[in-house]
């Protein structure tokens, strides 16, 4: 059953919600067309991946066994909080800043528990439960990826009075949703915005378009982004590791630094960049 809330512009029903923005799943009627239209998502990614995801996605999601239909979270708690000590959250769609950096702080993953529409398969602009979860979940199984998570949510809160909200976001942003990882088996994606998109997906990894650098804290931080095309720039890790080793560092001085420079530009490499080149493919030149 879907219903709009339109006082906040956004989709989804907010007026069961608990303080923490959380829902039950099972309020939420999934249809067999719903099932059948997250097979047909599902079977897509599924076959990009091999080629595309690193292999810390790939074990994650098999370790998901959610094929079949739209899954239940609470079944698949059972194994994520024994790999990790995560566990889902249903959520009516994007919640506020603050209660969400309090829920990945406790190691709860919000998931949208509605599916998007058979006419949006391709593309659509707010997160889904394919999104949410197909894109996020399996790397959740990885304690090293859950960890950055998790202090990515307290350093958040922490450092929310000193507006590092916006630089962080960018960092979650370039990470988390869009970032790239160059590991034994070549360029792979370990990002959800990206795996959890047919187009996206071969570009960030293959395409000469995007330009490609060596994440760093403070280029990544001062780095504006775009939400209505495929990324300019990508940012790549060589260990996971790195990630959560980002958020052990003091922040607050970067913080206050960046907060005085003017963003910088997805679209052109800078000084001190460290360009990494695509891998070769389908796309190449
Ligand atoms: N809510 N459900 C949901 N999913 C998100 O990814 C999300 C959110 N609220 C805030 C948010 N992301 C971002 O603005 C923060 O990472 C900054
Ligand atoms: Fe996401």
């Amino acid at each position: 059953m879907y219903s709009a809330n339109t006082s906040s512009g956004l989709r989804g029903d907010y007026t069961k919600a608990r303080a923490d923005f959380t829902v039950e799943q099972r309020d939420h009627v999934y249809g067999e067309a719903d099932h059948a239209l997250w097979r047909r998502l599902y079977a897509r990614q599924a076959q990009l991946l091999q080629d595309y995801a690193c292999r810390e996605f790939r074990e994650g999601l098999a370790r998901t066994d959610a094929a079949d239909g739209v899954p239940e979270l609470d079944a698949v708690n059972a194994r994520l909080a024994a790999a990790s000590g995560w566990r889902l959250v249903a959520v009516p769609g994007f919640i506020p800043d603050e209660p969400f950096f309090r829920l990945l702080a406790a190691r709860q993953f919000p998931v949208t528990v509605w599916l998007r529409k058979p006419e949006e398969f391709d593309y659509l602009v707010e997160p889904d439960i394919f999104h949410d979860f197909f894109g996020h979940v399996p790397m959740l199984f990885d304690r090293r990826f859950g960890d950055y998570v998790q202090r990515y949510g307290e350093q958040a809160l922490r450092l929310a009075h000193l507006g590092a909200v916006p630089l962080l976001a960018r960092l979650y942003w370039y990470t988390v949703e869009f970032g790239l990882i160059e590991s034994d088996e070549g360029l792979r994606a370990y990002g959800a915005g990206i795996l959890s998109s047919g187009g996206e997906t071969p570009h960030a990894v293959e395409s000469p378009a995007p330009l490609r650098v060596r994440l760093e804290a403070a280029r990544c931080m001062g780095t504006a982004y775009r939400i209505d095309s495929f990324q300019k720039t990508y940012f790549v890790i060589r260990r996971l590791d790195e990630l959560a080793e980002l958020m052990t560092r003091d922040l607050p001085p970067l913080i206050a630094a960046l907060r005085e420079q003017q963003a910088l530009s997805p679209e052109r490499l800078y000084a001190g960049d460290e360009p990494v080149p695509p891998r070769r493919g389908r796309l190449a030149a």
